[in-house]
């Protein structure tokens, strides 16, 4: 399928999505965002696919939702368009997602890599909120998950400063799980979503919904949860086989059942 404004394609079991307007520093148009939920959406409904990618390019990941779109919007325009929806949709993706970061992941953009699961960054990588730059604040979820990684006071830093992180800030705040070169950056999430894609596939999806849980729910009711999920995993044909595996000393064969 060609679109306008992303490049998609799979390697094995890797879906991957890249942002495709370099030269607005892959700003998130409605429209750029439309095709990359279409093609997550498509990825995570495709049992040949156990992992996704969403990547930009070494410039930018995304400067952030597009100004040029936003600034003559009205205040029920902003209410009333799906825009939002976007990044609630990327986080109902069942499937993990990895954002590839390298360059500028600012405002929308830094929310939507907040809103994978996982981020490998490049050594490039800056990660911010500018919005207060432009007379607002993040509406994407900025002030919520970068507070949750940050802690409340860098977090105001950020916010009311508009203070970029670095890569390595990133990684030691736990916003990022590996900062490496940029010239190998997509390798290294290609490999990790490889990796993570080859896993039994039912395991997988419940894992994340169970970790992402931690977000919504009390340690107590979170604990019941996951202990919901852990025995519901052993109705399934692939706990048998990890676990026959094992006992047999041979390599799992999954069937996502
Ligand atoms: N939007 C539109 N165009 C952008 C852009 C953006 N966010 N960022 C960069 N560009 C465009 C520039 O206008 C320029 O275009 P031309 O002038 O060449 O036509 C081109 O990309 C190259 O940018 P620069 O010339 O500025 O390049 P520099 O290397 O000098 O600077 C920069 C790179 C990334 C530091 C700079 O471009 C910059 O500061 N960009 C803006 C960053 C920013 O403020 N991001 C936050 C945007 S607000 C919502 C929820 C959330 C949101 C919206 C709605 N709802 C609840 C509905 C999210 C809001 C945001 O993300």
């Amino acid at each position: 399928m060609t679109h306008q404004y992303i490049l998609t394609r799979s390697e094995g079991r890797v879906g991957i999505v890249q942002f495709n307007r370099p030269k607005a520093m892959n700003a998130l148009n409605r429209g750029l965002m439309q095709e990359t939920m279409d093609a997550l959406d498509a990825f995570d409904a495709d049992d040949a696919i156990g992992c996704m990618i969403v990547t930009g390019n070494e410039r930018a990941f995304a400067a952030g939702a597009d100004i040029k779109e936003m600034a003559t919007a009205t205040p029920a325009e902003m209410l009333d368009n799906p825009f939002i929806g976007y990044w609630d949709r990327l986080s109902k993706i069942s499937k993990p997602v990895i954002a590839a970061v390298s360059g500028y992941a600012l405002g929308g953009g830094c929310e939507l890599a907040m809103a994978c699961d996982m981020i490998v960054a490049s050594e490039t990588a800056q990660f911010g909120q500018p919005e207060i730059n432009l007379g607002i604040i993040p509406g994407a979820g900025g002030t919520q998950r970068m507070t949750l990684a940050v802690g409340k006071a860098l977090a105001m830093e950020i916010m009311l400063n508009g203070r970029f992180l670095s890569a390595d800030e990133a990684l030691n705040y736990g916003l990022v799980n590996r900062v490496v070169p940029a010239e190998v950056v997509m390798d290294e999430a290609l490999k990790l979503a490889s990796e993570i894609a080859a896993r039994a596939p039912i395991a997988l999806r419940l894992a994340k919904e169970a970790v992402n849980a931690v977000y919504e729910m009390s340690l107590q009711s979170g604990l019941a949860h996951e202990r919901r999920l852990f025995y519901m995993l052993f109705s399934t044909e692939d706990q048998s086989e990890g676990m026959d595996a094992f006992i047999n000393k041979r390599k799992a064969v999954w069937q996502g059942k």
